[in-house]
């Protein structure tokens, strides 16, 4: 429904101030205005996206040092972790499916057949000097023994560095995804090194939902940051019957790594996204939303990490992006923010193989970087990629009764 438009009627005052100005003011000009003008300046850090430090465009890079058995859908990497640096290199974790067909949906599931691109999967890691050419260095979290929590599957995870020690939470499965739906909790594995061993927890340590909540069936893509002293998790659940799916973003906030985690009252915190990508920006916390939901394509800030608004609109954004963020677990309360980090592309090898790569993304969303390029607002794309997305069979169809 159209939100009635607020009453902006002109009035003799209004005609009183003239036109408004040829050259765009920086600050908010004293004079009446319309909800659209009023809101450059109430809404955005400024006027104009060139200027909105939390705005900015996308710029993507093929990765070296990873095999995909070109694409043939048998190996996937996707969901990687935060990048963290330590030991003078990069760090990564992803989701490795390896399996010796493309997923082939639950039904014909089995123990080798994968159901979904993150089903029969562990959880494995690569090092880096410089963010694009990497160095696979293996398992990190295998799938455990059958019964034990994860067995299924075992993906999407994300790295905490809390007291000297690291913790890698991830999403454990104990059935093939789609069965009922993509249903996990979430669990925890700690290293004394980012090079493991791994120890599990063996808890869940993110649990679903009571029945009939909204995160009832499904935790997934963890993201914990360290802000307010505490661990803030953030997380996503796929809620609602399908194919009508909403998925939107969840926080739950411990003083410890192992928890317990409480969930904030006010869930969901974010009515939009798909994975979850946050990152300390000045007091608050910034999130990069996109894929699904009303305000997706957007660039979100909340004060508190709590409650968040638009701070810009944007696309082409990296689906799963992982950022590289220097200041992640520090407490910080002045949020650098970010100029680059890996993401997922999905489906590459069309909808019928279901199977992702990894990708750098490179940005300005950062109090330390002024890269005009990265400000520019128009993405190009070819008449072929449009003409690639045009109408489907059954709108064609539509539009031939209609004439
Ligand atoms: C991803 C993430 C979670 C889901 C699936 C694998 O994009 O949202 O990890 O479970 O898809």
């Amino acid at each position: 429904m159209l939100l009635m438009a607020s009453n902006h009627n002109v009035n003799s005052q209004s005609q009183k101030q003239g036109g408004f100005p040829f050259i765009l003011p920086k600050e908010k000009p004293k004079r009446e205005m319309s909800a659209a003008m009023e809101r450059i300046y109430t809404k955005y850090a400024a006027p104009r996206p060139e200027d909105n430090e939390l705005f900015s465009q996308f710029k993507y890079t093929k990765l070296k040092g990873f095999d995909y058995h070109n694409h043939d859908g048998t190996i996937s990497r996707r969901d990687p972790s935060k990048i963290i640096f330590a030991n003078g290199k990069y760090y990564v974790w992803y989701t490795y499916r390896h399996t010796p067909t493309p997923p082939q949906g639950a039904q014909k599931s089995n123990d080798t057949i994968p159901s979904a691109d993150w089903d029969l999967a562990e959880i494995w890691y690569a090092t880096s000097k410089d963010g694009f050419t990497w160095d696979e260095q293996g398992v990190a979290i295998p799938r455990p023994p059958k019964p034990q929590l994860g067995w299924r599957s075992v993906t999407t995870a994300d790295i905490l560095e809390w007291k000297g020690k690291y913790y890698m939470y991830y999403q454990g499965f104990m059935e093939a995804s789609g069965t009922r739906g993509d249903d996990c909790p979430v669990l925890v594995s700690y290293a004394d090194s980012p090079d493991g061993p791994w120890k599990p927890y063996n808890k869940i340590v993110i649990p679903n939902g009571a029945k009939g909540e909204w995160d009832q069936f499904s935790i997934h893509d963890p993201y914990p940051l360290v802000y307010n002293g505490k661990i803030y998790l953030y997380y996503k659940s796929d809620f609602d019957e399908k194919p009508n799916l909403v998925r939107m973003q969840g926080l739950a906030t411990a003083d410890n790594p192992l928890g317990p985690f409480t969930k904030n009252k006010l869930n969901p915190v974010i009515t939009s996204g798909h994975e979850t990508s946050l990152f300390p920006f000045k007091t608050g916390i910034a999130a990069l939303v996109y894929k699904d939901g009303n305000e997706h394509n957007t660039i979100q800030y909340a004060k508190d990490g709590v409650n968040f608004e638009i701070a810009s609109i944007t696309e082409l954004m990296p689906y799963a992006a992982a950022p590289f963020i220097a200041d992640a677990f520090t407490d910080t309360k002045d949020g650098r923010g970010i100029t680059w980090g890996l993401a997922h592309f999905i489906n590459v090898s069309g909808y019928d193989k279901f199977n992702s790569m990894l990708v750098r993304f490179d940005c300005d969303l950062s109090q330390d970087l002024h890269d005009p390029e990265m400000k520019e607002h128009r993405v190009q794309h070819t008449p072929e990629e449009y003409f690639r997305q045009g109408l489907s069979k059954k709108q064609l169809e539509r539009l031939k009764k209609g004439n």
